[in-house]
């Protein structure tokens, strides 16, 4: 055995132990308060792969790789770090706990430099393809520096490959031409609930083969390969590859006598297979049968080291759950937990010594050679692998001079005019879209700017002349990725462009078009980009009823509430395009800040920290209102509403609306001055940051800050208690009702709660009561003073 070997041995089982001590503590020793359930076991989940883990960051990863590791390898990943010096003993001992390690690798609430967060399964895996589709549209870039390529590698646990996006993404990067991706594989044919379906390995190489990964079967450790050189070898060798998982497994729990027993009654000889049974003690038997391929840091690295190519490939390693632990092999391991009594057996078997529990070397032999054995290892030698990008200025808004526009159409010009504007920022917007690039108005950026690809790839349609709205060059310096049909994809692109910054140490501007009520489809992967702090706007356009001919199918009604309820991301529904400018030109400031201040006192948000950006648009193409371009217009559309017709001293009605309603509103109120006084519209463009605002300013009042007030609370400040507030929306209506919470106005709140259908823009309004007939009258029959007449229906 070399010096490496041996030394990646060594870290292997200080892996193992630092791991299983790291939950045993949590559950057992850590005090708990009454009540508190016991924290996720997952020892067995951690044993799989420890040598896996060992393998590739001590003998093969490089400071330029990046890896998302399995949810339930967390402690393996916290262990590894606190072993190198970057991990405190007092967040493992706290593992799970407020404050402490996180159950699953978190880049945003660790502090060990974890490159992907992990957690809901799936996801993870699929994120790594599409960083390495970044980091090659960052290599082809002239503006970007030149850097080492890494490796984008997942850590997948097996039963992470039933989740659909996994395929998604295989498919959608074998368009790409993915390369430097590996997927190593867990398969110790455990899940959560039980042991997975035999052959399941023939499914797997066959599927990864046909989107032109290599696939790399690692099955059987060196000491089961010598094994079956010696005399009765093959028939040991045929026996393991026919057994199934469950005899399998099952065996191993029971241990080296149940082994032999069963390789007796099946395979012996009195002869050579006999022989090579009967030269093993039970101890030796089931070392052996639990060499599998994943288990041996040998095989591991070996393997790891070969790959002299840059194809994407899966590395399919045979484990085994619980390996080296008293759960080893038992189906319901999953959660499983070691008693007292097994850890303290388990704690004697590695060699512990009691109160050495959280020694890092307390098992080694040469703490000072292993330290400076250590201290070479590639991959953590450079420090912390986080970087950072220096910010690019927005120039100013964009505004357009059209007298009617949709915000979607706006949207697109703005864009176009970025394009041609070639500045710095232009140059760092990316944008992409899930097949729905020209349909949300992409066009024209695209055009301008090109598809991006890796080599070049003509536009037939162009180069015979046929003509076509539509310049589809595909080149290394295109600035648009175009994706299929898969939403889940669309969002995991986005959030690896959006770590850009921090994993590739270059800025990038990450846009996505979506139709609004497809966010749904990607929310998952959505929420996991935004957990991440990945900085990315996203567009969901055409929204709401508005889509009328379209039909229930594609209008969305919930989605302000996603916006509303979804962390790291300011979602905005401007109405106008002046509008839609500023909110642009601050989004791109926004997505770029990083700052740790305190919240703005003047709205309570936390602005410095930055995030990403929702804006929901539609195609109604709506009549401009005249210039507006003061500091407090862009004030009041930043932070989330102001008065586009300022409510007078008595004022009787404010009709508050967000997005494209704004003319029924507007004429709404027109048709209530008459018998009503002083009426106010309150202009929405963002429910999500006047809430946001509000609620801070609600918990800081509570600290005892009693002068806390947020945008929201001063223009409800202005209004008299008996007003009344009719908020509309072409969405779903608890968006904005709570308004009437804010200064204990009585709410009429208009908007969708039903499927949408087929129509014109006025059925529906009609149908769901948002049109300016609706909102009359619901003033007239609810706020004090003479029947308002309405208008003849038409
Ligand atoms: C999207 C999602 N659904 C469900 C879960 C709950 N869950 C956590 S781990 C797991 C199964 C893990 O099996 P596998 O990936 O094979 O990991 P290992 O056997 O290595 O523990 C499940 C269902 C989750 N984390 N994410
Ligand atoms: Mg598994």
């Amino acid at each position: 055995m070399s010096d490496d070997i041996a030394r990646l041995k060594e870290i292997e089982q200080r892996l193992l132990w630092l791991s299983c001590w790291t939950i045993h503590n949590a559950n057992h020793l850590r005090p708990v308060q009454d009540g508190d359930v016991k924290v996720g076991g997952h020892q067995a989940s951690c044993a799989s792969i420890v040598s896996i883990m060992t393998a590739l960051y001590f003998a093969v990863l490089r400071p330029e790789d990046r890896v998302a590791v399995k949810p339930h390898a967390s402690p393996v990943f916290h262990a590894m770090q606190y072993l190198m010096g970057n991990q405190t003993r007092e967040k493992l001992e706290n593992f799970r706990g407020y404050g402490g390690a996180q159950s699953y690798p978190s880049r945003t609430k660790d502090i060990d430099d974890v490159d992907f967060s992990t957690g809901s399964v799936g996801l993870g895996v699929a994120i790594t393809a599409f960083a390495s589709i970044v980091q090659d549209y960052l290599s082809a870039k002239p503006w970007a520096k030149k850097r080492a390529v890494g490796r984008m590698i997942a850590l997948a646990g097996d039963a992470e490959l039933d989740e659909g996006n996994v395929y998604e993404c295989l498919q959608e990067c074998w368009k790409h031409d993915l390369r430097n991706t590996w997927w190593v594989i867990d398969y110790n044919r455990q899940s959560l609930d039980g042991v997975v379906r035999e052959g399941l390995w023939r499914r797997i190489e066959a599927i990864f083969g046909a989107f032109g990964w290599e696939v790399v079967r690692l099955k059987h450790g060196v000491l089961q390969r010598a094994a079956f050189e010696e005399p009765g070898g093959a028939a040991l060798c045929d026996w393991i590859d026919r057994c199934p998982n469950q005899l399998y497994s099952a065996l191993t729990f029971q241990g080296g006598a149940a082994w032999r027993k069963r390789l007796m009654d099946d395979i012996a000889d009195q002869g050579d297979v006999t022989g090579l049974l009967e030269r093993r003690s039970d101890g030796e038997l089931s070392e052996l049968m639990n060499n599998l391929g994943g288990q041996c840091v040998e095989t591991l690295s070996a393997a790891f080291a070969a790959v002299d190519h840059d194809r994407p490939t899966a590395f399919l390693a045979y484990t085994i759950k619980g390996w080296g632990t008293p759960l080893a092999g038992h189906k319901d391991n999953h959660a499983g937990l070691m008693t007292a009594a097994q850890m303290a057996a388990f704690q004697e078997n590695m060699g512990v010594a009691k109160d050495a529990e959280w020694d890092p070397m307390a098992t080694i032999g040469d703490p000072a050679g292993l330290r400076a054995w250590l201290d070479k290892v590639p991959f953590f030698s450079r420090g912390t692998r986080r970087q950072q990008a220096p910010k690019i200025a927005p120039a100013g808004p964009v505004l357009l001079d059209d007298r009617e526009q949709s915000t979607q159409g706006g949207f697109g010009k703005i864009l176009d005019q970025l394009a041609r504007s070639g500045s710095p920022l232009a140059e760092r917007i990316v944008t992409t879209s899930p097949d729905v690039t020209v349909s949300t108005n992409l066009e024209s950026w695209v055009n301008r700017t090109g598809l991006f690809a890796r080599d070049i790839r003509s536009d037939t349609f162009r180069d015979e002349h046929i003509p076509s709205t539509q310049k589809w060059r595909f080149s290394p310096h295109g600035q648009h990725v175009e994706l299929g049909i898969a939403e889940m994809n669309l969002f995991l692109l986005l959030g690896a462009a959006g770590l850009s910054h921090s994993l590739f140490g270059e800025r990038l501007l990450p846009v996505g078009t979506v139709y609004d009520p497809f966010v749904a489809r990607g929310l998952d992967a959505l929420n996991y980009a935004c957990y991440m702090d990945a900085r990315f706007m996203i567009v969901g356009t055409p929204a709401g009823v508005t889509l009328a001919h379209e039909g229930g199918a594609h209008q969305s009604v919930g989605t302000p509430l996603i916006g509303m309820s979804q962390d790291g991301l300011a979602a905005f529904e401007p109405a106008f395009l002046d509008e839609l400018a500023i909110v642009m030109d601050w989004s791109f400031d926004y997505m770029q800040r990083s700052g740790e201040n305190d919240p703005d006192e003047r709205t309570w948000l936390r602005d410095e920290t930055g995030g990403s950006v929702y804006l929901r648009l539609s195609t109604r193409v709506l009549e401009q209102p005249a210039h507006r371009d003061s500091k407090a217009f862009r004030q009041g559309v930043i932070d989330g509403a102001y008065w586009l017709r300022q409510p007078g001293p008595n004022c009787e009605i404010v009709i508050a609306y967000q997005g494209v309603v704004a003319p029924e509103a507007v004429e709404a109120a027109g048709r209530i001055g008459n018998d009503r006084r002083d009426i106010g519209v309150l202009a929405v463009t963002s429910a999500d940051r006047l809430n946001a605002g509000w609620h801070a300013a609600v918990r800081m009042r509570k600290r005892g800050f009693s002068s806390a007030t947020s945008h929201v609370e001063r223009l409800m400040a202005e209004l008299p208690s008996h007003c009344l507030l009719i908020t509309v929306i072409d969405g779903h209506p608890a968006s904005l009702s709570w308004l009437g919470s804010v200064g204990g106005h009585r709410t009429v709140p208009l908007g969708v709660e039903h499927f949408g259908q087929a129509g014109t823009i006025a059925d529906l309004y009609h149908h769901f009561g948002i049109d300016a007939d609706a909102i009359v009258s619901a003033a007239s029959a609810l706020s004090a003073g003479r029947t308002i007449a309405l208008k003849a229906m038409t």
